[in-house]
Formats: structure tokens, C-alpha cells, sequence
């Protein structure tokens, strides 16, 4: 792989991120473009939130809150602190900065910008020079369904019942189509990344659309775990997979959802076992932004040297 090869990242939330922030430092700006998940994405209190877009744009601006993994850094929630006192919901936190995003993107949206506009426009006044692109500009919306028989809209499953309700489905709702610029990226990829996110709700949302998984399927593809040593470094992946599939969480779990499209996969050391693909062992734990630096770099250098 040339050192100006175009990359292509799938990515959702704080997994995500992470390695996007370090393929971003990795490679020239023009060599990266990350698809974004948009399935999270809901009107709250009255203002689109897109939490995967928004986790992107902040951590490859520096402004993220390294803690939580979302959301903006010295954030504080005075806004909400007054919905509260009006009654209102609470449950899902929008900070005083990220208010900032939420009612400058509403704004864009309702004056008949599409969101990957609106996203072009933020991440160039943020000084992001890499290329967001969300999935779709149309509807597209992940539901949880419950072992209890409950549909969840996501952000209610994952944040308003902590993903506590054990999970049967993942369904999408919405006619979303991926948008012509996700498809012309894929096209002119000479490798595609599957991020760290949760593949049954931040990968597989962007893989469904029409076009993508053919496109995918048809360039080199590497994927980097996000289960380490039968856990999932954040967020609900740990229990999903068993739910889903019944096999216990490992890498070897996510290789067999993704059957057909890798090429590859980084997996933390020791994880290998089971892996029918050629992968690299590594320390996939990213810590800082040289240590997500020096992650994608192997990953890059890894997927060049595949056969
Ligand atoms: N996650 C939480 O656990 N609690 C919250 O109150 C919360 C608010 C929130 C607001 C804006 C935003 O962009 C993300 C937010 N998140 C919150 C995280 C979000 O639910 C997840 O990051 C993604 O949906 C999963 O990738």
C-alpha cells in the first residue's frame, strides 16, 4: 500500500474514533474519508443529534471529552439543569457547548442543507480536515427489540435503560439511501477499514445500504477487533454477541459476522485463537493520540503486506 492510498473507514461512536483519529495522523488528509453511522441519530428536544458524527468531528478536532468518549471536553449541562427545572426530559445530557452543534446543525438542516453538507460545514469551522461523510441523508434508524418483547428506539435502549434489556433483534427502519459520495469513496478505495464500533449497530447500518457491501466486498478489508480478551472495551458489544449469536464475545465472533469481506484483522495479543484469516497481534487498547497513531500505522502497514 502506497503511503497515498485512499482510505476508506467505517466507523460509529467512541471505538470508532479512536483509530480515526489515529488513521487521520497516519496518512495525508486527502487519503482518508470515514463513513458514519447515522443510526443513532434522533430529534431531541426539538434539534437533530447525530452522536457518531459528533464523537467523529470532536475527537479529530482534539475537543472531545477523553472520559466519557462523547460529547465536547470542559462541557457543563446548565441548559439541561433548566429543562429539568421546566419538567422536561433529562435523560439524554446535551452539554452547553454540544447545544452549540445540535442548534447550528437544526438550523443548516431546516434550511434545506442535507446533513452531509451541514457536516462538511462543521467539521471545516472545527479546522477537521478529514472527510466525514455520514452514511445516508435520509432516514435510517436502529431499534433494539428486547428479549422482553419491547422495540427500543436505540438511544433509549442504550442511554435512557443503560443496555440493560438483554437484546433479540437489531432492526432498521427508514428508507435511507447511502448517499453518492459514500458510494463514489468506496469506489475510488484502495482499502476499506472496519473500525472498533459495534458491527450489529454502528457497522452493519452503513454495510446494509444499498451498494456498499459489494463495494466493500470488492476492496481490501481489514477490520481492527473491538473485543479484547472476550470483552468489549466500551459500550453493550460483550453481552450483544451471545444474545445475537451465541457464541461467547471474541474476535474470532466478529470475523464470522463480517464472513466474506475481510482480508485481514488486527486483534489484541492473545486473540487470535480461532482466526481462520490472516490477522496481526497487537496492543489494540488505544491510549493516547500517539498511541492510536502507532495503531493505525501497523494496521496500515499490515494491510499493505497482505496477499
Ligand atoms: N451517552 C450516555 O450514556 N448518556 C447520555 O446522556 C448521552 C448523551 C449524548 C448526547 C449527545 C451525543 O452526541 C451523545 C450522547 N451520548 C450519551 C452517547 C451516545 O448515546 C453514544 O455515543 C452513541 O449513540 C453510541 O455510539
Amino acid at each position: 500500500m502506497s503511503q497515498h492510498a485512499r482510505v476508506v473507514a467505517l466507523a460509529g461512536g467512541v471505538g470508532g474514533s479512536r483509530l480515526a483519529q489515529g488513521l487521520a495522523r497516519a496518512l495525508p488528509a486527502d487519503a482518508l474519508t470515514v463513513v458514519v453511522n447515522t443510526g443513532d441519530d434522533l430529534t431531541h428536544l426539538g434539534l437533530r443529534v447525530c452522536p457518531d458524527l459528533d464523537t467523529l468531528m470532536y475527537t479529530l478536532a482534539g475537543l472531545g471529552d477523553r472520559a466519557r468518549g462523547w460529547g465536547l471536553a470542559d462541557e457543563s449541562f446548565r441548559a439541561m439543569e433548566m429543562v429539568g427545572r421546566y419538567g422536561g426530559p433529562t435523560w439524554f445530557a446535551l452539554g452547553d457547548r454540544d447545544l452549540g452543534t445540535h442548534l447550528a446543525r437544526t438550523t443548516r438542516l431546516h434550511a434545506g442543507a442535507s446533513l452531509t453538507e451541514v457536516t462538511a460545514e462543521l467539521c471545516a469551522s472545527l479546522g477537521v480536515s478529514t472527510r466525514l461523510l455520514p452514511m445516508t441523508d435520509g432516514e435510517r434508524r436502529t431499534f433494539i427489540d428486547t428479549q422482553e418483547g419491547e422495540r427500543l428506539a436505540f438511544q433509549d435502549w442504550l442511554v435512557g435503560r443503560r443496555a440493560a434489556p438483554r437484546v433479540s433483534r437489531v432492526v432498521r427502519e427508514g428508507q435511507g439511501q447511502a448517499t453518492c459520495a459514500v458510494l463514489a469513496a468506496l469506489d475510488a478505495a484502495d482499502l476499506v477499514v472496519l473500525c472498533p464500533s459495534n458491527p450489529y449497530v454502528s457497522i452493519d447500518p452503513i454495510m446494509e445500504l444499498a451498494g456498499v457491501r459489494e463495494r466493500v466486498a470488492d476492496t481490501r478489508c481489514v477490520a481492527l477487533s473491538p473485543i479484547v480478551g472476550g470483552a468489549a472495551v466500551k459500550g453493550p458489544l460483550g453481552t450483544m454477541i451471545p444474545d445475537l449469536t451465541g457464541a461467547p464475545a471474541s474476535a474470532a465472533a466478529i470475523a464470522r459476522h463480517y464472513q466474506g469481506l475481510l482480508d485481514g484483522m488486527v486483534v489484541e495479543h492473545g486473540d487470535a485463537e480461532g482466526l481462520t484469516l490472516p490477522s496481526l497481534e497487537t496492543r489494540t487498547v488505544m491510549g493516547d493520540e500517539h498511541d492510536r497513531e502507532r495503531l493505525a500505522r501497523e494496521l496500515l502497514a499490515f494491510a499493505a503486506a497482505l496477499p
